[in-house]
Formats: structure tokens, C-alpha cells, sequence
């Protein structure tokens, strides 16, 4: 968004940035007192910073539930354990060392055909001494990249899957680079967790152009980390920005979350070329779990 296009302020927020590339920390607000017109100003922050910190806020479940509501409809989370009656509510517990804790980036389910929109996580318990979260911007990493990487990677489609989460058969196909909704922007679209096998590619060409992507797209330049304090809520738009855990804490870490529902991640061109087959001898597994996808993707535009 340029200077000039930027919403007002709503009275009495300030809004302090935290790197040069994203994020930003917002106070003057109470979240669990937020309606349609905060959620607006809110948004339109979203779409300058990408993630957004608001501190002091401690929702109850069901605060968190309805300010996450004003942003569109929340998703269950396939992978996790939820909450018991609010099954769009999770909580994630980790005891330093042990523990599910997200120490590989991603953007949120990006194995799912449409996937999530934005998360909103509220820092229930914090350790005393480190887990940290990292994010980074996918604009900028797309950015950046040469003239001629961008011109390839615009034209490719890459296969996600769930495997990390022992639900292979969960997997979707997406654009190497997305085009964002609201803001028209490009952004890379490939990930260390979920991302498996770029589709036109053979397999060790994808193989290393993934691995360069993703270490591309954590350059320490692109990101910010955040240090917790409990009673923070974190926002982030899943569909511009990458995140990491830093599993180095000591003693308990407790986040909750509520998740907005994707759409279908809009491709920047159609792909000039075909999908990569391999000899038979020669594919490799994910080869095998690439066509078969490619094969359901057919079955179910056929019958729509
Ligand atoms: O615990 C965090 O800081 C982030 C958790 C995470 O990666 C996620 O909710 O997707």
C-alpha cells in the first residue's frame, strides 16, 4: 500500500514497525471490544505489515473466537488436537524439548486445496527465556529473486502434502507464485514443511530449486522475530508470509489460535509447460504422488 493510499488511524492506536521487511506491533485497542469498523483499520494494517502484534490483550476463548469471526469464517485445524466444544479453537502445549512445536517454516496448511487465510494466536503461556517466532515476506522474497527466476517461477506449480503430519494423502497442488486477493501483489508459494515436488520439473531439478526457494525465502533480510509476552495476540496473513518456531525455550509454551478459511491461491500465468513425466523406471516417489493428483485434480474438474 503507498503512503498515500494508507487509511487513517483510528484515534488513540499507535502503530510502532519492527524491521524493514514486516511486522509491526499495534496498541490503543481492545481486541475483545472490536467491531466491523476496527476490524477494517485492522486489515488495512494487515495488508502494509503482514503480521501485526497487539499487546496486553489476553482474550478468553471466546473473545478470541468472536474477534477472529470479524475476519470471516474460522477453520478447524485438520492436523491438531482442538478444544473440545469449540472445534474452530486450538490450543498447542510444549514442555522445552518436548512437544509439538512448528520449528520448520510454513505458511498454515498449504496442503489443503484452499489454504488458510489468516491465524490469529494468542501467547497463553510464555517461557521465560526464548521461543521466539519468526516470519517472513513472501512479497519481498519473490521480489527479490533475479528477472529470470521470477519469469520461471511464475509459470510453475509445486505439490504440498501433509506427510510431516503422517497424512500424506492430504496434499493439493498450488502456483509457485501466487497473486494476492486484495492487494495484487505476487508472492513466492513454496515452503520447507509442506511443499514436496515442483509439477513440471523432473524430480532432482525440483529437488533443488525447492531446497534454494526455501532457504531464499528465510533470508534473515525478509524476516522479523518476535519475543512473546503473555497476553499477546500475534495476526498474520497466511497468504504473503512464512513462519518458524525457535524451539529453544525452557519450561512450558502455550498458544491458542482460530483460523480464517482460505480461498484457492490465484496463480500469476498459466504454466506454459506440461507437467514432467518421468520414465517409469526412473520416478520417483513423489513423482507417483504427483500424478496421481494430477490424475484426482482431472477426475474433479471433469465433473464440475
Ligand atoms: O507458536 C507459534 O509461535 C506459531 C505456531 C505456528 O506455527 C502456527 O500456529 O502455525
Amino acid at each position: 500500500m503507498s503512503e498515500s493510499a494508507k487509511a487513517p488511524l483510528p484515534e488513540g492506536w499507535s502503530v510502532q514497525r519492527l524491521s524493514g521487511s514486516l511486522g509491526a506491533e499495534v496498541r490503543g485497542l481492545r481486541l475483545a471490544e472490536a467491531g466491523p469498523e476496527q476490524a477494517a483499520a485492522i486489515r488495512a494494517l494487515l495488508a502494509e505489515h503482514l503480521v501485526l502484534f497487539f499487546p496486553d490483550q489476553a482474550p478468553t476463548p471466546d473473545e478470541h473466537i468472536a474477534f477472529g469471526r470479524l475476519f470471516g469464517e474460522l477453520e478447524s485445524h485438520p492436523n491438531l488436537k482442538l478444544g473440545g466444544e469449540r472445534p474452530e479453537f486450538f490450543e498447542l502445549r510444549a514442555m522445552g524439548g518436548a512437544g509439538a512445536v512448528a520449528d520448520e517454516w510454513h505458511s498454515d496448511l498449504s496442503c489443503q486445496h484452499e489454504p488458510s487465510l489468516l491465524a490469529i494466536l494468542h501467547m497463553k503461556k510464555c517461557p521465560e527465556v526464548g521461543g521466539d517466532t519468526l516470519w517472513s515476506n513472501m512479497y519481498k522474497a519473490y521480489a527479490e529473486l533475479s528477472a529470470p527466476m521470477r519469469a520461471l517461477c511464475d509459470g510453475l506449480t509445486a505439490l504440498h502434502d501433509a506427510s510431516p503430519h503422517f497424512k500424506p494423502e492430504q496434499r493439493a497442488i498450488h502456483p509457485v507464485v501466487r497473486v494476492h486477493p486484495e492487494t495484487g501483489r505476487r508472492s513466492l508459494f513454496v515452503n520447507h514443511h509442506f511443499t514436496r515436488r515442483i509439477v513440471e520439473l523432473s524430480d532432482a531439478e525440483s529437488d533443488m530449486l525447492l531446497g534454494y526457494l526455501s532457504r531464499w525465502a528465510a533470508s534473515h533480510r525478509f524476516t522479523v522475530r518476535y519475543r512473546w509476552q503473555a497476553g499477546t495476540v500475534a495476526m498474520w496473513d497466511n497468504r504473503c508470509t512464512q513462519h518458524y518456531v525457535l524451539d529453544d525455550f525452557e519450561g512450558e509454551r502455550v498458544i491458542q489460535r482460530v483460523t480464517v478459511m482460505g480461498d484457492q491461491p490465484e496463480r500469476a500465468q498459466d504454466s506454459p509447460w506440461p507437467a514432467y513425466r518421468a520414465a517409469a523406471k526412473a520416478a520417483s516417489w513423489r513423482d507417483f504422488a504427483m500424478q496421481e493428483q494430477l490424475r484426482k485434480q482431472k477426475r474433479e474438474q471433469a465433473n464440475t
